[in-house]
């Protein structure tokens, strides 16, 4: 069988926007079929625009999924918010999240609003976590956000973890992307580097179980990623960025048992991602309140 020409297949950019913690890097990997970007119960995870490219018969979507949208209280969550604001305005089109779970508030609306910036772009609303929400939450919510604006193409109730009306989303999204050929190979499934998605996964492992302002003052960088024992084997040198002497201890832990269930939980999702066995070495350094520091943001690629 021909593939089909390119002015039948369709290709595009698609961006999923909304407050933090309302499920968008959760939906892109549910989306992707793989773990692109990270997740936690923790608002403000995201903090790159990490594409995850999804392939299906009648085209390519490329997702970008970007930071929450928040009220910046530091210089990183000011910069998140702009990154934000520059996917959008390259983007085919825009997915709103909304939890069904919880009452549309003004930071939705505001986020709503701020579409009207974007005329080019299509704009879908998304009603997510269904599976925890009951009909009447679904359905008042279907109506809270049908009503933030006129101009929506599409009004969608899904969940990602339940894996519900994922393919109505991706088949509505093709839709109304351009006609055109697929932008990545068959087979790529995002264009993150393998130095950064270690960090990212690092950075994961470290927000379980932190509490209060601790998740966001972790950062994560690589030193070294190397190959010994012809290949079988790969050392990872990373470091583990906390903004406080006080933080270092506490992702320390008491004899260091906190930092070893860390590297535990980071080394299991490395290892298939690489291909061997995993020796990693985890650092922790403070950065004094390095959210706040343009030189220190600059540092660790903000
Ligand atoms: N039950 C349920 N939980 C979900 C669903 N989608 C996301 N979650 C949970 O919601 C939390 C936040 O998910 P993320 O995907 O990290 O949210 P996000 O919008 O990317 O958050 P930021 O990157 O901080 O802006 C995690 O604990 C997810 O497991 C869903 O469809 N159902
Ligand atoms: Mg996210």
């Amino acid at each position: 069988m021909t593939p089909p020409a390119d002015d039948r297949t369709r290709s595009g950019f698609v961006t999923f926007v909304g407050r933090p913690n309302v499920g968008k890097s959760t939906l892109t990997n549910a989306l992707v079929g793989e773990k692109v970007a990270i997740t936690s119960d923790k608002p403000q995870t995201t903090r790159r625009a990490i594409r995850g490219i999804v392939n299906r018969p009648a085209g390519q979507l490329v997702i970008v999924d970007t930071p929450g949208i928040h009220k910046p209280r530091t210089l990183l969550g000011q910069r998140l918010n702009d990154l934000v604001e520059q996917v959008l305005g390259d983007v085919d089109a825009i997915g709103f999240l909304v939890p069904a779970t919880e009452k549309v508030g003004p930071g939705d609306r505001r986020i709503a609003a701020s579409l009207d910036g974007y005329p080019r772009a299509k704009k879908v609303a998304i009603v997510t976590k269904t599976d925890i929400a009951s009909r009447d939450e679904i359905t008042e919510r279907l109506m809270e956000v049908d009503s933030l604006r006129e101009d929506w193409d599409a009004v969608i109730p899904l969940s990602a973890v339940a894996n519900e009306q994922l393919d109505v989303l991706a088949d509505e999204l093709l839709t109304l992307m351009p006609t055109g050929p697929a932008l990545y190979e068959e087979g790529v499934v995002t264009d993150e580097s393998l130095e950064d998605r270690i960090a990212e996964i690092i950075r994961e492992a470290a927000l379980e179980g932190v509490r209060d302002e601790l998740p966001h003052s972790i950062a994560v960088t690589i030193d070294d990623i190397s190959r010994r024992d012809e290949g079988e084997l790969t050392d990872i040198y990373a470091n583990l960025v906390v903004e406080r002497d006080s933080q270092k201890a506490i992702i320390i832990g008491h004899k260091g048992s906190r930092l070893a269930a860390v590297g535990a939980r980071a080394r299991a999702q490395i290892e298939p991602l690489v291909g061997t066995k995993v020796f990693l070495k985890l650092h922790v350094r403070v950065a004094k309140e390095w959210q706040r520091d343009p030189k220190q943001l600059g540092r660790l690629g903000f």
